[in-house]
């Protein structure tokens, strides 16, 4: 009998016939996911084709360089003052140093854009607290240094002189603000937090009427039980802000819905406008929301670390993930950590520059571009302009048959294949499967095969994911 029972349960389960299987009813939610599918509008638009980005990690930590009276820490370097536990008179001290070169805001705009960042986000205030703009709720601001003017404003209308579109980074989490709470454990705690909530939201409804061509929020430190069971803060202050300015881009860090769900509501719909936990990490494939990576060139450091530890990684590598971002419908963005005084450590220039020419060469298989709907092949990464019968080949990876692979779909065939206008013999296989000969001669680092196809109307824009 019980052999029979186990018989007849595994082949309901075969057969999608237990209730397991029936979809899970829709969730109530009041303060959940807002929108159905991606963004649809032109400012949406705009960031999905920039594609490349820079972040700035910047503040008071980037003079302690990850070391604090001559103990070296090698845990990321902006929770100097957390990893060190220095005491708030102590890390006070730092404002009395911060005067980074005049010049910095100028050269750090340059510089994104001669990596071929189309927009830059730069920390406002990161978990210390510190200020780069002098802020009215505050005094723990660029003010109180002898730099004195505002940082931000100045980097702000050079990012603009550049062209290069500006996003605000702000921690939610706020090591110095005496009303900062990690979680709420009575009354007395909920009240000091509503205050600390009131001053966060009024920091950010300044930011935007300082700074108006500012394109969106990128929130962090949302994570704490303070911040999470108590979601609805959340969408109210997302709502305050979009009043200000219906346009801005606010991706998903900053939410949680009323049962604690973040970045994902409780019915797995994502809330905010892309999806912003691929930190230091890549999907595998497209997603069906817009998303956006945060890289580090070392391991894990974003502010400046004298002493960079582990696998540091090179233009190429950097330059892959773009692509591959770019490849599945994502965005890429590098980090660089200033020094305290505003310069940028060798290193980085070097990656920026070498980045940098690269993409003045193939930018154009990244910016505005995205998924092409073909499968990727093991030699690179494949990218599409909206619909575009060009497809752009990404080659990392030559192979040993000096051949490169391309599987379209039925009813698709290849016009034309080219290197540099240089044509490319093309051998048609079976069912969809083209050859590209690969000439002898290539160039030294990654390149792009331009490949016309006809599409007999297969691929839509939409079919492409773009
Ligand atoms: O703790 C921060 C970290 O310092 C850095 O700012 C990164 C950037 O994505 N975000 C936090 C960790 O998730």
């Amino acid at each position: 009998m019980k052999s029979l029972i186990l018989i007849l349960f595994f082949s309901a389960l075969l057969h999608g016939q237990l209730p397991q299987d029936t979809p899970k009813p829709k969730i109530e939610l009041k303060y959940g996911s807002q929108r159905e599918g991606r963004r649809t509008d032109s400012d949406m638009a705009r960031w999905r084709g920039h594609r490349l980005g820079m972040i700035i990690h910047y503040g008071l930590y980037s003079q302690a360089g990850g070391a604090w009276k001559g103990v070296n820490y090698a845990y990321a370097a902006e929770f100097i003052k957390a990893n060190a536990k220095v005491p708030d008179e102590e890390y006070d001290q730092l404002l009395k140093t911060f005067n980074p070169d005049r010049n910095a805001p100028k050269n750090w705009a340059r510089l994104a854009k001669q990596m071929g960042a189309k927009y830059v986000v730069i920390t406002t205030k990161h978990h210390e607290g510190f200020c780069l703009w002098p802020s009215k709720y505050t005094d723990f601001d660029v003010e109180s240094t002898p730099y004195k003017t505002d940082f931000l404003g100045e980097f702000v209308s050079a990012c603009n002189e550049q062209g290069v579109d500006v996003m605000l980074y702000y921690s939610i989490l706020d090591w110095r603000h005496k009303s900062w709470r990690y979680q709420l454990k009575d009354e007395s705690d909920r009240a000091e937090f509503m205050k600390y909530w009131e001053f966060a939201s009024s920091q950010l409804e300044e930011l935007l009427e300082r700074y108006p061509s500012v394109k969106g929020f990128w929130f962090d430190g949302t994570w704490d039980s303070s911040v999470k069971s108590n979601g609805y803060l959340t969408f109210e202050l997302e709502q305050r802000l979009r009043k200000i300015n219906p346009g801005l881009i606010i991706g998903s860090r900053l939410r949680a819905d009323e049962t604690g769900a973040r970045h994902f509501d409780a019915n797995g719909q994502l809330m905010g406008d892309y999806e912003q936990g691929w930190e230091r990490k890549l999907p595998v494939e497209p997603l069906k929301n817009d998303w956006e990576c945060v890289m580090t060139i070392p391991e894990n450091q974003w502010g400046y670390h004298a002493k960079w530890t582990g696998h540091v990684k090179d233009s190429i590598e950097l330059i892959e993930m773009a692509s591959k971002c770019t490849a599945l419908d994502g965005n890429f963005v590098i980090n660089i950590g200033p020094m305290g005084d505003g310069s940028i450590r060798s290193e980085e220039t070097r990656l920026i520059q070498e980045i940098g020419a690269w993409i003045t060469a193939n930018g154009d298989a990244i910016h505005g571009c995205g998924a092409s709907g073909l499968e990727n092949q093991n030699w690179g990464w494949l990218t599409r302009r909206e619909k575009a019968d060009e497809i752009n080949a990404i080659v990392f990876n030559i192979p040993i048959s000096g051949r490169l692979t391309i599987q379209l779909r039925k009813g698709e065939t290849i016009k034309s294949a080219a290197i540099a206008n240089k044509k490319l013999e093309v051998e048609e296989d079976s069912g969809g499967r083209y050859l590209i000969h690969l000439p002898k001669e290539l160039p030294k680092t990654a390149f792009v095969v331009k490949v016309q196809v006809n599409t007999g109307n297969q691929i839509t824009a939409e079919a492409a994911k773009i």
